[in-house]
């Protein structure tokens, strides 16, 4: 199959941050805990992945229509039954045909340069309540697309940092979340993350 198990994406040298070539923490427990994976969300097998969603939860572009076509019709039936959620909160489906088990479908802000904190605060809210789901969903690997950062025009930069802080202010209380794998669409995505990771998981 062309389906990537994790360990082919470790030993594929495609996982910068982790257990990769690149150490870029000092933290032992912190380190083997997170990852970059360029490539299509869809094919990653995980326990959890993360959809950037809207409000109606009921499929659309982007990450959004790629997981919905890959998971199959029973997804959106699935989906029809949650009633929509809030700019920042996070509900959580099946896989279907997705090789991950889970996925959780959360809604980013649309970003506004006038609401600034806001939109902080619900990406933010994005990422912890879907790491707080990972965990009651017995834990394992949560893989994230980069939420609100595409149609939503969230710049990159500043929606990496949330997401690197978060994760890190998340590991830190948590053991049942034993990998967040960063999935990136771009090489120029792929610089960023690798650009901040090292702010929040500090090289020795
Ligand atoms: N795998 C991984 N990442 C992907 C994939 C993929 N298959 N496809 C796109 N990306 P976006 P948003 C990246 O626009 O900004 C939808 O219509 C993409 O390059 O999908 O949160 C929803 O229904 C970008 O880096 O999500 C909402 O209406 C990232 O995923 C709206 O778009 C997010 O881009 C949500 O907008």
């Amino acid at each position: 199959s062309d389906i990537p198990t994790l360990a082919d994406l470790y030993s594929s040298g495609e996982v910068v941050a982790g257990d990769g070539e690149v150490k870029y923490n000092h933290d032992e427990v912190l380190n083997k805990r997170v990852s970059i994976w360029r490539g299509d969300i869809t094919k990653l097998k995980a326990d959890m992945i993360v959809n950037a969603a809207n409000s109606s939860l009921l499929g659309g572009g982007g990450v959004d229509g790629a997981i919905h076509r890959a998971a199959g019709p029973e997804l959106l039936d699935e989906c029809k039954g949650l009633g929509g959620a809030e700019t920042g909160e996070t509900k959580v489906t099946r896989g279907y045909e997705l090789p991950s088990k889970y996925v959780a479908h959360t809604v980013g802000p649309i970003y506004s340069s006038k609401h600034k904190e806001k939109c902080q605060n619900q990406l933010q809210s994005c990422y912890e309540s879907s790491l707080n789901l990972c965990k009651k969903y017995d834990g394992g690997v949560i893989g994230f697309s980069s939420i609100s950062t595409g149609v939503y025009g969230y710049p990159i930069k500043d929606a990496t940092e949330i997401a690197i802080k978060t994760t890190r202010k998340f590991l830190e209380n948590d053991q049942s979340v034993t990998r967040v794998i960063y999935v990136v669409f771009s090489k120029k995505d792929e610089e960023v993350y690798k650009s901040v990771i090292p702010n929040y998981f500090p090289p020795p």
